[in-house]
């Protein structure tokens, strides 16, 4: 078969499309963890697991051992960017796809599986997502909250904690009655606000945070969270939140707002302070983590967000913009969510 059919045919298989074509037509669809057979989980895993022992490849991190440190060395530079900010749900949907992209490098193409937390709010852990089979492991044990058991055990990240580098365990802590706000009740709170700035605080303050502090991945640090392989689970979630509400007016698919960066008179929202009082949770970057970390306003040309706002990878994946990724079917991406 000629290369540009096996491409064709390979895209129709998977849904993909590129910006180039525009066009979608039988997107992926993505599932709970929950519903996905047995052999999917396995094959998603196995790949996971390839992407946290294979050595980093962009080089561009000097500080990065692994694919995976190289990807969550990318969330830690860009964490005074996209929490608090009108980018947070645009970079992590765009983040999503670089993970997918790295999956697909180490063999994994079936749709990417996401986490309904609303079916298992309030008893987190009991969830089938801490499976040591067929799912991510338990909750942590001991001093350093390493998850005991699953596929992930003695595969150590080393981004974070915070802005340091340092190679530790994958850990974790449920706390299921702080699971409790990931119920459908307050995910269909934060779904209702009818503009975009009012619904991504909703959400970044409501099921995101409260997932995150049931969770307490990787010490429930903001800016390294992304080390534990459960987190992009939990953002799948998320972005299912964002388009669930896209999807109750046109409109809302061009619809952004808020700014570019952290407010430094602000800093997280949900912490009290200003961005250099709330550095002492987790010290800030240094020179060479801020020569690395993409400028904020390209494309923006402002502390605004805009359709134009450049999102990067550091080149994992081409840089996109924010109208790239603001229609899960609008060619760049291709997906919708079950
Ligand atoms: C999976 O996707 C990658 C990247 O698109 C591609 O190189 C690889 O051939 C695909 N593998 C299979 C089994 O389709
Ligand atoms: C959709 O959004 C447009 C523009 O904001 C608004 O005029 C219209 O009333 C909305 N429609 C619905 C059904 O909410
Ligand atoms: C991609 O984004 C990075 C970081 O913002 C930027 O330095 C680079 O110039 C961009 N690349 C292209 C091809 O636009
Ligand atoms: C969009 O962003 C690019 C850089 O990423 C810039 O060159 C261009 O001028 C921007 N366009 C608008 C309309 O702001
Ligand atoms: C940014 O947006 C705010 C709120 O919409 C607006 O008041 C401000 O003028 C904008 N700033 C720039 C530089 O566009
Ligand atoms: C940009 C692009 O390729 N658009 C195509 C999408 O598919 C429709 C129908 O198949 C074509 O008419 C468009 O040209
Ligand atoms: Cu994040």
């Amino acid at each position: 078969m000629a290369k540009w059919i096996q491409l064709l045919v390979s895209a129709a298989i998977l849904g993909t499309a590129t910006a180039a074509t525009g066009n979608c037509t039988s997107p992926e669809v993505r599932k709970s963890w929950h519903d996905i057979p047995n052999s999917q989980k396995t094959a998603y895993i196995k790949a996971q697991q390839c992407i946290l022992s294979s050595p980093a490849k962009e080089g561009k991190i000097p500080w990065a051992k692994t694919r995976w440190d190289e990807f969550a060395g990318l969330h830690q530079l860009l964490a005074l960017q996209i929490h608090s900010t009108g980018n947070f749900l645009p970079y992590h949907r765009y983040f999503l796809n670089i993970h997918k992209h790295l999956l697909n490098e180490c063999g994994y193409n079936d749709s990417l599986p996401y986490w309904d937390e609303t079916r298992d709010a309030g008893s987190f852990s009991k969830s089938p997502l801490f499976d040591k089979t067929y799912g991510f492991g338990g909750s942590g044990t001991g001093s350093q909250n390493c998850v005991p058991d699953g596929p992930y055990v003695n595969l150590p990240v080393n981004i974070g904690p915070g802005f340091k580098n340092q190679p530790r365990c994958i850990n974790r802590k449920i706390t299921d009655f702080l699971s409790t706000q990931c119920g459908a009740s307050y995910v269909k709170s934060a779904v209702a606000p009818n503009n975009y700035n009012d619904a991504a605080k909703a959400i970044y303050m409501g099921p995101h945070l409260l997932g995150h502090e049931a969770l307490a991945m990787m010490n429930g640090d903001s800016i390294t969270s992304a080390g534990d392989p459960l987190f992009m689970m939990h953002h799948g979630f998320v972005d299912k939140m964002w388009f669930d509400w896209q999807k109750v007016n046109k409109s809302r698919l061009t619809e952004i707002g808020g700014l570019n960066a952290q407010d430094p008179a602000r800093g997280f929202w949900e912490f009290s302070g200003t961005q250099e009082s709330q550095s002492s949770m987790w010290g800030k970057p240094n020179a060479a983590q801020l020569a690395l970390t993409p400028d904020p306003q390209l494309g923006d040309g402002g502390p605004n967000m805009t359709l134009n706002h450049s999102l990067s990878s550091l080149g994992i994946i081409p840089n996109a913009t924010v109208a790239d990724i603001m229609d899960t079917q609008g060619g760049y991406l291709c997906y919708v969510y079950a």
